[in-house]
């Protein structure tokens, strides 16, 4: 089995700060908070396309960013929230936290979308803090970090084209130059034991999966040569290349070839004779090539099958048979399988919000909830300073510490800070 596997860090956008501002009016003195909360930030999203086939695009590209929150403005005006980053990947990509290994999710379906890093809140701007009592807050909330993982993507990879034909036609010196597979070419019958897979890039964001197919010799069906344990290779592609020897050079017909390849095909699974074919005659740069592509014209184009002489040894018209193979390949429908086998999915523990705990004689107060809290207060105002004790009573933070027995002056440490505790 080939996989594809890339690794990539991501990273969503911050939410934007609140602000803290005042109105600033000819006949208003005093004027009352006017800070506007920040924008959130974009999210990270990964979306299953069966338009794209491999994970090349990610081997390139190894670090993304959605867009940060914007801060809040004076004026009670909202930041604009961070744009979206929408990440396309190939039905059937498993997602995997780089850091466990664990599964986060299977992308089976076209279509399908999973928030993979989710972008911060923006903060409440000091508007958002004004009361009865506190007319006028001089802070305001901060933008929380966006979610940053580094995840694995591995794609099992399935042919979409299969290079099929007698044994030392060039299946394999095609797919050589096609893609960077490196398989194995030598001039005797049964080179290749088993298919090679190789990435064909046509463009950004367009490539496929070709792999040679070998053994196929007469009686395949019935398990002559070795090519009975390919056939069902064969099955999954969408598009199969049938490479010809146009040069004859082994005293075969290669439009003999043709016809007994495929009936082996068809003796196999009769709907094989649906998949398109395309035809490379191969080994041009041979004599006798040219006298046989006319006969293989003749007899084959009045039939509706295209055919692209080609020499894998000097790559002569390679190119043009590539895109074809593309062109083709748009026009039929994709059949994929993802991974079969049974799997565990981990989804993403929450995270805790608050964690109160006494470690080692010490009391600690931590969590990404009390952060932002922290994040938020000026300490040198007083209105924010009660609004942060107020907080830590309202979400039962000091009933957890003295149930763990903690008593006036004791130390607490609150995300690292030092405080003294007095109920
Ligand atoms: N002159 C010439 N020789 C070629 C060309 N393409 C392949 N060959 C030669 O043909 C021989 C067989 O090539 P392979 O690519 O191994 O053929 P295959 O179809 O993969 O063969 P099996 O793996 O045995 O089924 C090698 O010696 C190649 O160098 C070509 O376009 N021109
Ligand atoms: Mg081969």
């Amino acid at each position: 089995m080939f996989i594809d596997v890339a690794k990539i860090k991501l990273k969503a956008g911050k939410g934007g700060d609140g602000a803290v501002a005042f109105r600033r009016e000819k006949y208003e003195p005093a004027g009352g908070p006017f800070g506007g909360d920040g924008g959130d930030g974009g999210s990270i999203i990964l979306q299953a396309d069966e338009g794209i086939r491999t994970l090349m695009d990610f081997r390139y590209k190894r670090f993304y960013k959605a867009e940060d929150g914007e801060r809040g403005k004076t004026k009670k005006q909202y930041g604009k929230k961070g744009q979206d980053l929408i990440l396309k990947v190939p039905v059937g990509t498993l997602v995997k936290d780089a850091d466990s290994g664990k599964v986060i999710i299977d992308m089976k379906e076209h279509g399908q979308v999973y928030t993979i890093a989710k972008g911060g809140k923006g903060g409440r701007g000091n508007a958002k803090f004004a009361t009865s009592t506190r007319q006028a807050p001089k802070f305001a909330e901060t933008g929380t970090e966006g979610e940053e993982i580094t995840v694995i993507l591995e794609l099992k990879l399935l042919a979409d084209v299969g290079l099929v034909g007698f044994p030392n036609v060039g299946k394999s010196t095609l797919l050589s130059i096609l893609s960077a597979a490196k398989p194995k070419i030598a001039n005797y019958h049964f080179t290749t034991l088993k298919p090679n897979l190789g990435v064909v890039q046509i463009d950004e964001g367009k490539s496929f999966v070709i792999a040679d197919i070998p053994g196929l010799i007469e009686g395949a069906h019935e398990g002559a040569g070795l090519g009975h344990d390919f056939l069902r290779h064969v099955e999954r592609t969408r598009v199969l290349v049938h490479v010809l020897d146009a040069s004859g050079m082994e005293g075969r017909n290669p439009i003999d070839d043709f016809y007994k390849i495929n009936e082996e095909l068809v003796k196999y699974n009769p709907k094989l004779s649906n998949k398109p074919q395309i035809i490379a005659a191969n080994k041009m740069d041979l004599p006798e090539a040219e006298e046989w592509l006319e006969k293989i014209e003749e007899e084959l184009k009045p039939m509706g099958y295209e055919i692209y002489p080609i020499s894998a040894a000097t790559m002569k018209g390679v190119d043009e048979l590539k895109f074809a193979i593309w062109n083709t390949l748009l026009n039929t429908k994709p059949e994929y399988e993802t991974f079969d086998e049974e799997m565990e999915i981990t989804l993403k523990e929450p995270e805790k919000t608050i964690i109160v705990k006494k470690e080692n004689g010490r009391y600690i107060v931590e969590g990404s909830y009390i952060e932002k809290l922290i994040n938020s207060t000026n300490f040198d105002d007083l209105d924010s300073l009660r609004y942060f004790q107020n907080a830590l009573k309202q979400k039962g933070v000091v009933e957890e510490l003295k149930k763990l027995g903690i008593e006036d002056n004791d130390t607490v440490f609150i995300c690292g800070y030092e405080f003294e505790f007095f109920d």
